[in-house]
């Protein structure tokens, strides 16, 4: 292959080599001298008064170093940082302490650490803590949560709604009152997205080494967020931000739920900074399941209008977000900054009414999911399309196409207010009906249902489209920019330091092959390094796939201005004119004359030695791009969906996947596929089998994975995939990100199988054998 086509290219991952046989470092892997470890007392209890603890009997068992308890924390470690706090989270709602204080709100809520010499005696001692609790009556459910008379997590304020939106205005109910009067149709449905517990293969871990000598304060960290987390943690504990640095090793996966600062990395910063030793918690998997963020759980009234030609004329949505007991990182802003942007879907609707509550319940707090708000976002408007193709009669196909946003309307502004960077909807849509041969497989449906099939065949198409690569202005509360820093050694060698921190994504070798190309070198000679603070320029680091179309371009930028330079260096050499200089295979010559060349090594040689450069050439070759886009970018796509439900059983299958996504240019094809499958697997996963249970006293009934339905590799189809190119102008390398597009294109395009399948107007998620018996068989 040769070096210029290093973009595009699909070559296997770098960082798979070490992942898959074992070499890899994860914070469980740091052992320090000295070390302590931590373990974390919860409450048993889904709301409670605490009226009393008493840590005598733990204090005093053999091996323990100390029990810390919210009254110790005070004046030393402030309260859990919220990004963006909204209505009454401003006035102090839903703010938490590291430790619970007076009450506890959920399962899980962390009342007390025990530091020991070993895991296994912190985890003995911390059964010897007697707290009284007080139970109290649980707030479970979101709705019954907003209503008059219901628990209160937070009785100062009288209710458990931090903020409700107006609710709809004139323009909507015009909207829809003219489209009755000329003949149209208003269709109506309530969806749940039901809550998801996000479940990475590695739980959370921290160690936190705080150095008396030189008040330094080191944390490992199983996060998705270094920068961020070391910016939270030295405001939070109190210490300069020079003297905190955050290292993430390797991370087994994050998928939204590592995108926090969570109590048990502040209070292990916090006892090791009172015991003086190195302090390590990891996370046990039942702990995982109720103590890590939550993803989904919205209720969501969805009304939309359309001509008896199908093109819609209007959308109102009420939407309620559901935040668990406490506001996280970015808890509040889920549904409102990341689903409302999009909820006009890849369709061109002259009038939107978003209405929308977020509520405090007694469950752990939710927070990012693989999707984060976009998912929700998309069910809402796919479904909706497919209600007004039900109610039309008409196929769900054709009623996407004649609503679509066209190819010459972009850059366009929806109703929502996003203005969307570049697509062509109706090229995937037609491309995915395509592969699935479509035609034929609503005749064979047909067919099928003539005959009386034992099992009910369903069709769903999705036509997805979302918002990602945060980065512009206002997108993050503390800039959304990436950065990088690259650095060509003497021997040629390239060091890439991003300021993105990824976990599973791929980018050693992406960003190695954008910088590969750009200085036509082999990809062995570029190494991509992250993940610590102290070596990484000051980065707003992974997660919104963001990090291909912000990250991308800080290296690509970067390498580009050291390119200019070595060029001017060449030129020296060659005694030639910068102008007149290309760079090719490793090459550096005259333009038109290969035969004169100097290498990329010899070039580099030069800068670093610098006895021999030109005057006023400064030495060294090494640059560091922040890097801010204008927009964000809108990759789309359509899936399509198809089931058997037997109706005997209730069971559905999924006989058939195709998925043609748009995330713009590829960078590498492969890692491209391989996202989607990972994608789509969480999406199908929500549509067909997850879905956290609480009791209506608080307690998670799905807390372990004999409860909780995790997809199996057995239960999937094969994927069948493809994709359209639709290049973003919004950076220089016309990516847009592709790691949750599986996620937001795959549920609604399931759902609107089984809805398909069994005729009806809407089932709510997972679609379990039970719920589907019951249909078929009340119908
Ligand atoms: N890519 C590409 N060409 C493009 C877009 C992306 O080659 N046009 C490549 C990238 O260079 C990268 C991968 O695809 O190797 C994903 O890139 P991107 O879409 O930029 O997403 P991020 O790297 O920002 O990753 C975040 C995203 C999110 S938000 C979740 S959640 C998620 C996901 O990625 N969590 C994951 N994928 C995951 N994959 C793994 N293994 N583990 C997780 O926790």
């Amino acid at each position: 292959m040769g070096i210029a086509a290093m973009v595009g290219a699909p070559i296997k991952r770098r960082e798979d080599p070490r992942l898959i046989t074992g070499q890899a470092t994860y914070v469980d892997d740091i052992k320090l001298y000295g070390m302590l470890h931590m373990s974390v007392l919860r409450s048993p209890y889904g709301h409670a008064r605490i009226n009393s603890i008493n840590t005598e009997a733990a204090k005093n068992h053999p091996g323990v170093v100390a029990v810390y308890i919210a009254e110790d924390l005070k004046g030393a470690v402030g309260t859990i940082a919220v990004a963006v706090p909204l209505g009454e989270i401003t006035k102090g709602m839903g703010i938490r302490t590291p430790l619970a204080e007076g009450k506890v709100r959920y399962y899980g809520d962390p009342v007390a650490i025990v530091i020991a010499e070993d895991r296994y005696t912190a985890r003995d001692a911390r059964d010897l803590i007697d707290v009284d609790y007080e139970p109290l009556p649980a707030a479970i459910d979101v709705e019954k949560a907003m209503q008059p008379g219901a628990p209160l997590l937070y009785e100062e304020f009288g209710t458990n709604v931090a903020l409700s939106m107006p609710p709809p205005g004139e323009d909507i109910e015009k909207a829809f009152e003219q489209t009755k009067a000329d003949g149209g149709i208003v269709v109506k449905a309530r969806l749940v997205n039901q809550r998801l517990i996000p479940v990475a293969i590695e739980t959370r871990g921290v160690v936190a080494e705080y150095r008396k000598s030189d008040k330094s304060l080191t944390v490992w960290s199983s996060t998705q967020i270094p920068h961020i987390l070391r910016n939270i943690l030295a405001a939070t504990v109190g210490l300069p931000q020079h003297q905190v640095r955050v290292i993430t090793p390797e991370v087994g996966g994050g998928f939204g739920s590592k995108l926090n600062v969570y109590p048990e990395e502040l209070v292990a910063a916090f006892a090791s900074m009172k015991t003086g030793h190195p302090v390590k918690w990891i996370e046990e998997r039942s702990e995982n399941m109720v103590a890590t963020t939550h993803g989904r759980d919205q209720v969501d009234y969805v009304e939309i209008a359309a001509t008896r030609e199908g093109k819609v004329t209007g959308l109102k949505i009420h939407a309620i977000s559901d935040m668990g007991a406490y506001s996280q990182l970015f808890t509040d802003v889920v549904m409102i900054a990341l689903g409302f942007p999009v909820s006009c879907g890849a369709y061109d609707i002259p009038v939107l009414h978003l209405q929308g509550d977020i509520v405090f319940t007694n469950k752990t707090p939710t927070d990012a999911y693989r999707g984060a708000g976009r998912p929700e976002a998309t069910y809402i408007i796919e479904r909706a399309m497919n209600l007004v193709a039900r109610e039309l009669g008409k196929d769900p196909a054709d009623v996407r196409r004649i609503n679509f946003i066209q190819p010459e309307q972009f850059p366009h502004k929806t109703a929502a207010g996003a203005v969307y960077d570049s697509g062509n909807y109706e090229v995937a849509l037609d491309k995915a009906l395509q592969l699935a041969d479509y035609q034929s497989l609503r005749a064979e449906q047909a067919r099928r249902r003539a005959s009386g099939d034992g099992k009910l065949m369903g069709i769903g198409i999705s036509s997805y489209i979302e918002i990602c690569g945060f980065g512009p202005k206002g997108s993050l509360p503390a800039g959304g920019y990436e950065s990088a820093r690259v650095r060509v050694e003497q021997s040629g060698t390239v060091l890439v330091y991003t300021g993105s921190s990824p976990h599973g994504q791929g980018e050693e070798t992406t960003f190695a092959q954008i910088v590969a190309e750009e200085f036509s070198i082999p990809i062995e000679n570029v190494l991509v390094m992250h993940g610590d603070t102290d070596s990484t320029p000051e980065g707003r680091n992974t997660y919104g796939s963001r990090t291909t179309a912000v990250g991308g371009p800080a290296v690509y930028t970067a390498a580009q201005k050291l390119k200019e330079k070595m060029k001017q260096i060449a030129a020296h050499m060659l005694e030639a004119s910068p102008s007149d200089i290309t760079l090719e295979d490793s090459n550096f010559f005259v333009t038109g004359s290969p035969q004169k060349a100097v290498t990329f090594a010899e070039v580099a040689a030069a800068a670093n030695i610098s006895n021999t450069l030109a005057p006023g050439i400064e030495p060294g070759l090494e640059t560091t791009v922040f890097w801010e886009p204008e927009n964000c970018v809108f990759p789309f796509g359509t899936h399509v969906c198809v089931v058997e439900i037997d109706k005997e059983t209730g069971e559905a299958e999924i006989t058939r996947y195709v998925a043609v996504d748009d995330c713009g240019r590829q960078i590498n094809p492969m890692i491209v596929e391989g996202q989607l499958h990972g994608g789509i697997a969480q999406g199908v996963g929500q549509a067909m089998w997850e879905g956290a249970v609480y009791g209506e006293d608080g307690q998670l009934l799905t807390a372990t994975l004999m409860d909780y339905a995790m997809p199996l590799a057995s239960e999937l189809p094969s994927f069948e995939l493809d994709s359209t190119v639709t290049p973003t102008p919004v950076n220089p390398l016309g990516v847009k990100g592709v790691g949750e597009a599986g996620t937001i294109g795959s549920a609604p395009a399931v759902a609107n199988a089984i809805t398909d399948a069994l005729g009806v107007a809407h089932v709510d998620m997972p679609f379990t054998s039970e719920k589907l018996w019951n249909v078929i068989h009340q119908a």
